[in-house]
């Protein structure tokens, strides 16, 4: 089905012959807008940014590109085609057909975790909302800009589900979608990670690389869901996620690249030397990738969690690329856990959490492995690493226990004494925050960033991808 851009809200389900969801949606519509009026990157509404915007659902071709004011934006709803005769993959309900309604003893579960998904996305809008004012260059405007209109998108995503499958509970949890807000020690966002502010655009970056790519691993898993609408959905998400994690993977990239430039030039790595020369020292990268990497393991939720068990027996939430795997039942199966009182065996469909956050550490893996390799070709020998799985959680078997990033058990004292140098501290803060001077004109840029390699959609990088 192709997107119907003549309608108030262009989507590709057909909106216009169910009048009664057309009405609630058309209701909900201004709401998201006078929220995005508020929380979103208001200071830049006038501006001219250079988007995309989903025209097909086809991973070919799906997006056309132009200058666009954000609040004119065309947020809809657009779900991959359906898959014909598509069954379930996984869990009890194995090999039977996908659901095209929500079954109604499965309504609750469904509801909470499409609930939990649809909040991280206007938390992150929240999250960013000042960063424009810092940029480094028009061209990373333009990208924060559109990792933002997205994340709103991917908010109609799950309204629309919530409003077409849930009733008048579901349109009450579109509404708290618009009331809780990022950071509000009233009504904070339900996950940790979102209540974070990311005030700085090395965090930024981190965020893109790290937490979106939560983002890929949860939707991934949702894809394999047996409720039909939500796999969808989440088809569709994912293939606009690709572009934030890129986002996230380049500006660390270019950050560290930036970083080697000056250490040559000043034949030191001393990270006072380096700061001296407005560069973000690599101690410092490792420090905020610590937090943000740590913060987004928490977002899988407990190793041993009977939530994940009934999501996977269910057929609600399966493995990402739930085929590779040969067992779709994995009722009998086990799994080894580490804790911190020794191995421990439990079932496996208990350990679902921990099995989607080995793949999704496996995955980050692979961005610090490029950004080592610019290391070593520059001839230094610091490395970035991943932290330790046990290494400053805040949920599951080790919240609260002395490890170091390598993952060693350490005395509390001790443990207390370091912790400091292992996270930015107040100072690192600060110092980042002060390079981030605003550059706004065509081509140039901040001098703790290198520029990118190639610009968006084959335009050049000094292309002026916002007019402000
Ligand atoms: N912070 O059984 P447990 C994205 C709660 S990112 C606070 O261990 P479960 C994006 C949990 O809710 C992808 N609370 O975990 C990225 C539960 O609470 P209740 C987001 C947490 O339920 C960048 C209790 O602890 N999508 O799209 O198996 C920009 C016990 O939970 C946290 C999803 O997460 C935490 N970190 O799994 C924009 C997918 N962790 O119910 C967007 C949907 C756990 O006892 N969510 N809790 O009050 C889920 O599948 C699951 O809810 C979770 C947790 C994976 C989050
Ligand atoms: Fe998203
Ligand atoms: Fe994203």
């Amino acid at each position: 089905m192709t997107i119907d851009y003549s309608e108030r809200i262009p989507n590709n389900v057909d909106l216009a012959n169910d009048r009664a969801l057309q009405r609630a949606l058309e209701h909900w519509q201004p709401k998201f807008q006078d929220w995005w009026g508020e929380m979103g990157p208001n200071d830049f509404s006038g501006a001219d940014v250079y988007l995309r915007t989903a025209v097909g659902v086809d991973a070919q071709g799906w997006a056309s590109y132009g200058a666009v004011k954000m609040p004119d934006y065309r947020w809809g709803i657009f779900l991959a085609e359906p898959v014909p005769e598509r069954t379930i993959g996984f869990g009890d309900h194995f090999g039977q057909p996908v659901w095209q309604q929500v079954p109604g003893d499965l309504r609750s579960q469904f509801r909470r975790i499409i609930v939990t998904q649809g909040d991280t996305e206007p938390a992150s809008v929240e999250q960013q909302h000042l960063l424009g004012h810092t940029c480094p260059s028009l061209y990373d405007l333009r990208n924060l800009f559109q990792v933002n209109v997205e994340e709103g998108r991917h908010l109609w995503a799950m309204v629309y589900l919530l409003h077409a499958y849930f009733g008048r509970d579901g349109r009450e949890e579109a509404e708290g979608l618009l009331a809780r807000h990022s950071g509000d020690p009233d009504n904070p966002r339900i996950l940790e990670t979102f209540n974070q502010p990311i005030s700085d655009w090395l965090s930024f970056f981190m965020f893109t690389y790290f937490t979106d790519r939560d983002g890929k691993f949860q939707l991934k898993s949702l894809a394999e869901s047996g409720f039909d609408p939500l796999s969808r959905t989440c088809r569709f998400m994912l293939t606009e996620e690709a572009h934030h994690m890129f986002v996230g993977e380049t500006g660390v990239g270019r950050v560290v690249k930036r970083t080697l430039e000056v250490m040559k030039e000043l034949g030191t790595d001393d990270p006072d030397k380096v700061r001296g020369h407005g560069a973000i020292d690599l101690p410092t990268l490792q420090r905020y990738l610590n937090f943000w990497f740590t913060s987004s393991m928490d977002l899988f939720g407990s190793e041993v969690s009977s939530n994940a068990a009934s999501s996977f027996a269910n057929g609600i939430k399966a493995r990402p690329d739930e085929n590779q795997y040969a067992d779709h039942l994995c009722s009998e199966a086990q799994f080894e856990l580490e804790t911190p009182q020794g191995k421990e065996s439990v079932s496996l469909r208990n350990a679902m959490n921990e099995v989607l956050r080995g793949s999704y550490v496996k995955d980050c893996q692979i961005g610090v492995k490029r950004w080592n390799m610019q290391i070593q070709r520059a001839g230094f020998d610091f490395r970035l690493a991943l932290p330790s799985a046990r290494f400053h959680r805040s949920i599951g078997v080790w919240v609260n226990t002395p490890v170091d990033p390598a993952g060693q058990l350490l005395p509390r004292e001790q443990y207390d004494r370091q912790l400091p140098e292992w996270l930015p501290s107040d100072a690192d803060q600060a110092f980042v925050r002060s390079v981030m001077q605003r550059i706004v004109q065509p081509g140039k840029i901040a001098g703790w960033i290198a520029p990118p390699d190639r610009g968006i959609n084959n335009l050049p990088v000094e292309y002026e991808y916002v007019r402000l």
